[in-house]
């Protein structure tokens, strides 16, 4: 609790281009939660160095991230935007909290695998101990409630794990987080494999609608959307293609799924297809141009970078000259 609110920790990484799931299963939902809860949204930067990145094209990726966390509606009044590069507690908690995590537990955890695999070349000790880096990251501000998606409630669970752990030994300190499940709807597919979640990282460009593509990308990528040869027009599991454009529709006009199914029963998928389109370039628009006039307000954009980071910083100061104080660290004079 901070100032009698709950408080939030999510962070988003600045790897890739962001997709309409990025933005509908996350970004969108963080702003709705910004009323009830003091919330801390991070440009996750030092976790992107755990494979290997081009400097130049981090550093633009990352402040066009922060950019459009603004450019989505947080506003940076009211919830602390920043890099954690910038906040050297994330560093310092992480070391910490390493000596509190055991080998075994990292070995279980799937992303470890799935990158390590990925990445065959680079297997460096920051991928393996990046759920720790990531258990700092929520620590460090005493956080409530976490907002994830299913693939890192991996990541959920040994953060609590730590905290309990360090708890057990050194009394109160930390807050255990809790998961914040998004509303059910909000997953995206990709267009192209309905199988698949829409991804940055996907080799299909198709498959993905990024938050900057331009209107006729945006038609394109709908009318070649996959779908199936039944012909109804409903909403279930045994359509997914189709399931996954109405989800698409519902989520941007703000419909219920079987409004659009009444809607459109009737009339064929090309029609739809054209409406899903013009339903999410009628929600990407205004971001992109609000997104383009912050990246020409260089000043007030700095200045936000630079006053959110010194607001982390107080509150995660707080946090770990508490913690170092338990371990045994001398205390400062
Ligand atoms: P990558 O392809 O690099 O793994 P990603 O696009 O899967 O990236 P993440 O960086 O893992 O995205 O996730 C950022 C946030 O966006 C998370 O909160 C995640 O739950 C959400 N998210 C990502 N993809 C989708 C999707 N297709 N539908 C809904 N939410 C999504
Ligand atoms: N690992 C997350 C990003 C992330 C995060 C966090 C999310 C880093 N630190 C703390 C929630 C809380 C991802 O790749 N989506």
């Amino acid at each position: 609790m901070i100032d009698g609110k709950k408080v939030l920790f999510s962070g988003m990484q600045a790897t890739g281009n962001l997709t309409l799931g990025n933005y509908l299963g996350a970004l969108k939902n963080w702003v709705s939660l910004s009323d009830e809860y003091l919330c801390f949204y991070s440009v996750v930067d030092m976790h992107s160095i755990t494979v290997r990145q081009d400097p130049a094209v981090l550093r633009k990726r990352a402040r066009s991230l922060l950019i459009l966390y603004i450019a989505a509606g947080l506003d940076p009044e009211k919830n602390c935007l920043y890099y954690q590069s910038h906040v050297s507690g994330h560093a310092e908690l992480s070391w910490i909290l390493n000596c509190f995590t055991y080998m075994g537990e990292l070995n279980r955890m799937t992303q470890f695998k799935d990158k390590a695999s990925k990445h065959g070349d680079n297997i460096n000790a920051g991928l393996f101990t990046y759920p720790v880096l990531m258990a700092a990251d929520i620590l460090l501000y005493q956080a409530d409630v976490v907002p994830v998606g299913a693939d890192q409630m991996q990541h959920l669970e040994i953060t609590r794990d730590i905290a309990e752990r360090f708890n057990n030994i050194y009394g109160d300190v930390f807050t255990i987080p809790e998961a914040y499940v998004g509303k059910v709807g909000a997953r995206i597919m990709s267009l192209q494999d309905p199988s698949k979640k829409m991804s940055k990282s996907d080799e299909n460009p198709n498959g993905s609608i990024y938050l900057m593509d331009d209107a006729d990308t945006v038609m394109r990528k709908c009318k070649r959307a996959v779908t199936d040869s039944e012909g109804t027009f409903l909403y279930r599991e045994e359509q997914p293609g189709l399931k996954n454009l109405i989800d698409i529709y519902s989520v941007c006009t703000g419909k219920t799924p079987d409004e659009v199914v009444q809607e459109f029963d009737g009339r064929g998928y090309g029609d739809f297809k054209m409406a899903v389109g013009e339903a999410v370039t009628s929600i990407l628009n205004p971001l992109q141009k609000e997104a383009a006039r912050l990246e020409k307000e260089k000043a007030y954009v700095d200045s936000i970078i630079k006053e959110n980071a010194e607001k982390a910083g107080y509150y995660a100061r707080k946090t770990l000259r508490k913690v170092q104080k338990k371990v045994g660290f001398p205390v400062r004079v």
